[in-house]
């Protein structure tokens, strides 16, 4: 295309992936030149169908944006400057090494943001930087989110990304506990047009049943929801797998064949009765009960638990008695349960299969896993002196001032640094620390393969979205920095860099393309490959999810490790935590999060579209409490209230709601734009404040080290 100012303006249509949530919609976007004139749901895809939610359009937002930085800025005593692509890399690799020569490899961190899982470029070469840099202070927004769903997988079936999904489409039954996927559009369960899809279960005479202390929006359109108190759902799957030796509804089917030892789950669950959880998780026993029943009942039927079940004290256990409990039911692997896809561009082969606690971290000797440590422990590793102290990061798509616990703390650790380098296109919270910023292109300016998210989609499905734009000149995507930055700290460390040229000619765009060929599909006699995908350019559908064991189980025995040892000494844990220890009665409440359509973490709140809109009158930032809490605490509706934790406090308008559970307090998280020296206009004019001001970064879940965001204790008060 001739991209002169003399050249023809020439409508053009592409067909192209949303990356902004985990759903991959396909999206046909209307361009002219370089400009983006609609993003709409491209309706011949044959995963998405058409379905697009209000983001899509902040697509557009972000690639328009004022406020998107485009060269490369270096903080100066008079100010940001721009530099040089050359010498913005130049010194960066060069900052990095002196300070690896001054004070050791590991004296340099890194912490990867969300963005990355939806980028193959960071994906597929962004390692090859983290290999130069040789330092294993590596930490990211997993610790945050699904490191327990890792855990799980890495001991039951062998690699950490072989993690079963919910088979939406064939299931009579649907659990789903601590999760709204009306809000996030799903997660670790690809899954385009949410609503329409649960719809569909209950038109087919199946059941949505939602487990959440807050009557989400997924709990409102649901078959039954059961309040549950944060926390506590541990002890719920515990009660719910006694239920099913209890009253012999055990039925695992095929699955003892690959998982011998399955049916000993019972000695540990014995003590976990209906009754004795009961009041503790604020369900009654025969709620219990009954829930075990009618899933049991069900033809078909699939627990799944995602953030609320994960990002909580017992998180990990939690993942692992849901996948228990889908065993035991014998719904893993079949077809309307928990199933494994089989993607066209299978990276898991290709992938760490996830080390755990090989080492630890240095103050709080918190427990790695697949090479990352708990990013609860990051603000600590650079404020404690000694050998090992960060005295450098790198942030790559990532805002963790505002997205990990006690983000003031964290946020003030950054002073402490001696270089901080970017790698996004705004200046946030977090990235007004650096140095240097270093500013990718947008996702629509690169070509997209879901690498991540094909492998977790509820259907066999293979789309590839070449960038709809050439590339400018002066700009990078995310993978040409990577691989610039691993060069020159190959060359500053004497190694060799003859494997560069090779990688730099491939591109991200060939490594899929090989596995593309060597997967398992063909198209047409031929195995795909991205020329294939180049000519059908909506994607190809390959059929529902498949019966996959034992193939997907990459122990070398093939066969489920029960991993009882690992898990199972957590009891003692949950035992002193519920039973043991009588908790004070007193005022506290239980913080939860929870998520809006029209946001994405942190970095959304620059979208005037996505900003706008009222919540009648109230920003988005609210704290919502019960009226039984609100009378207790002489709270009126929409007044400002202070919330209080062991961390810190924060202000914002009580929204006093029956949807939530009494004795809790929901509050979303990513805002809180009111530092000084961002910029991002709209978002600063929205700030709203952050609720990880309060969560605590000394609370983890102990068997993981994931953070709790859910179930943190606060007080609260009007504001006076
Ligand atoms: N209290 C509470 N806290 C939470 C959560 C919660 O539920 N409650 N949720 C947690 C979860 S699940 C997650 S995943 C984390 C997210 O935490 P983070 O990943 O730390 O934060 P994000 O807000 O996603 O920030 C993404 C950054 O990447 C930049 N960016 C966007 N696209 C690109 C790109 O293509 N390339 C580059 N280089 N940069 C890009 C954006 O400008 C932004 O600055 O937050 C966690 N924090
Ligand atoms: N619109 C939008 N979509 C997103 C994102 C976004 O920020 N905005 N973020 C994306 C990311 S990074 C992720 S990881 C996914 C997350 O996607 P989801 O896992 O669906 O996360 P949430 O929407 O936060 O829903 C979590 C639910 O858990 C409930 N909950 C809180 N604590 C507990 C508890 O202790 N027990 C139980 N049973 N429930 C609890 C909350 O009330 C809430 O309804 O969403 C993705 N999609
Ligand atoms: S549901 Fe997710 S992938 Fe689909 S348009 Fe919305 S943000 Fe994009
Ligand atoms: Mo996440």
């Amino acid at each position: 295309m001739n991209m002169t100012s003399t050249a023809v303006s020439i409508e053009q249509k592409h067909y192209s992936t949303c990356t902004l949530c985990e759903a991959m919609c396909g999206i046909e976007v209307t361009t002219i030149n370089r400009e983006i004139l609609s993003i709409v749901g491209d309706k011949k895809n044959p995963f998405s169908e058409g379905h697009v939610c209000p983001k899509a359009m902040a697509l557009k937002d972000l690639y328009d944006d004022p406020d998107r930085i485009k060269m490369p800025l270096e903080k100066t005593t008079s100010g940001w400057q721009e530099i040089s692509w050359d010498d913005a890399l130049d010194k960066v690799a060069n900052g990095l090494f002196e300070i690896q020569q001054k004070y050791g490899v590991e004296s340099v961190a890194t912490y990867l943001g969300n963005p990355n899982a939806h980028n193959m470029g960071s994906i597929l070469y962004g390692p090859y930087f983290y290999r130069a840099l040789q330092s294993h202070s590596r930490f990211s927004a997993t610790s945050v989110d699904q490191l327990p769903h890792h855990i799980v997988s890495r001991k039951l079936f062998g690699h950490q990304s072989q993690i079963p999904i919910p088979d939406i489409d064939r299931t009579q039954y649907f659990m789903i506990i601590g999760g709204n996927p009306l809000a996030s559009n799903g997660s670790i369960m690809t899954v385009p047009h949410i609503k329409r899809r649960l719809k569909a279960i209950q038109s087919r005479q199946g059941k949505v049943v939602v487990v959440d202390p807050k009557q989400s929006e997924t709990a409102d359109m649901s078959s039954e929801h059961y309040f549950i108190k944060p926390g506590t759902d541990a002890l719920l799957l515990l009660a719910m797998i006694n239920t099913l030796f209890a009253t012999n509804k055990e039925a695992p089917a095929r699955l003892l064949e690959f998982a011998p030892q399955l049916l000993d789950v019972k000695d540990y669950v014995l003590p976990y009765t209906p009754h004795k959880v009961a009041t503790k998780i604020g369900m009654t026993a025969a709620q219990i009960e009954q829930l075990v029943s009618d899933f049991c009942a069900a033809e078909s039927a699939v627990c799944y638990g995602r953030m609320g079940a994960s990002v909580q004290a017992f998180g990990t256990l939690t993942q692992y008695l849901i996948m228990l409990f889908n065993m035991l039911t014998g719904n893993l692997d079949k077809p309307g349960g928990m199933m494994f896809t089989q993607p066209a561009a299978d990276f898991l082969p290709h992938s760490g299969r996830g080390s755990i606690g090989n080492f630890h971290t240095r103050v709080r000797k918190l427990p790695a896993f697949a090479g990352e440590f708990p990013v609860s422990a990051l603000a600590e590793e650079m404020t404690t002196p000694g050998e090992g102290q960060i005295k450098a990061m790198v942030i790559g798509a990532g805002n963790p001032v505002l997205t990990t616990p006690n983000g003031q703390q964290l946020d003030a650790a950054f002073e402490n640094l001696d270089f901080v380098v970017a790698v996004d296109f705004y200046m946030t919270e977090t990235t007004r620390h650096a140095n240097i910023i270093l500013p990718p292109v947008t996702a629509l300016e690169r070509d997209h393969y879901d690498i991540v998210f094909h492998n977790f989609a509820v259907r066999n499905s293979t789309k590839y979205s070449p960038a709809i734009f050439p590339p400018e000149a002066n700009s990078k995507t995310d993978w040409q920095i990577y691989l610039g930055l691993a060069e020159r700290l190959d060359k500053l460390n004497g190694l060799p860099t003859d494997k560069y040229q090779l990688l730099w000619d491939k591109k991200p765009t060939g490594v899929v393309d090989d596995m593309l060929q060597m997967g398992r599909y063909q198209h047409a006699g031929k195995p795909i490959s991205i020329a294939t995908l180049l000519d059908l350019p909506h994607g190809i559908d390959l059929g529902p999810l498949q019966a996959d064991l034992p193939d997907a189980i990459f122990h070398n025995d093939k066969k489920i490790d029960m991993s009882f040892d690992y898990f199972m000494p957590d009891l003692t844990r949950v035992n002193k935590h519920f039973f043991e220890i009588d908790l004070p009665d007193d005022d506290s409440l239980q913080l939860i999060g929870r998520r809006h359509l029209k946001t994405n973490n942190s970095w959304l709140h620059n979208s005037k579209r996505m900003v706008k809109g009222t919540n009648n009158g109230l920003s988005r930032c609210t704290a919502q409490i019960h009226p039984d809490d609100a009378v207790k605490f002489a709270i009126q509706d929409k007044q400002m209230i202070n919330v209080k934790s062991r961390v810190g406090e924060i202000s914002l308008p009580a929204e006093i709601t029956h949807k939530i559970m009494p004795g809790v307090i929901s509050i979303p998280h990513g805002w809180g734009h009111s530092k000084k020296g961002m910029r991002w206009k709209t978002a600063e004019q929205h700030a709203g404040v952050s609720v990880n001001d309060l969560t605590d970064e000394m609370v983890v879940d102990e068997l993981s080290g994931n953070a709790v965001l859910n179930g943190v204790p606060v007080w609260i008060e009007a504001s006076v």
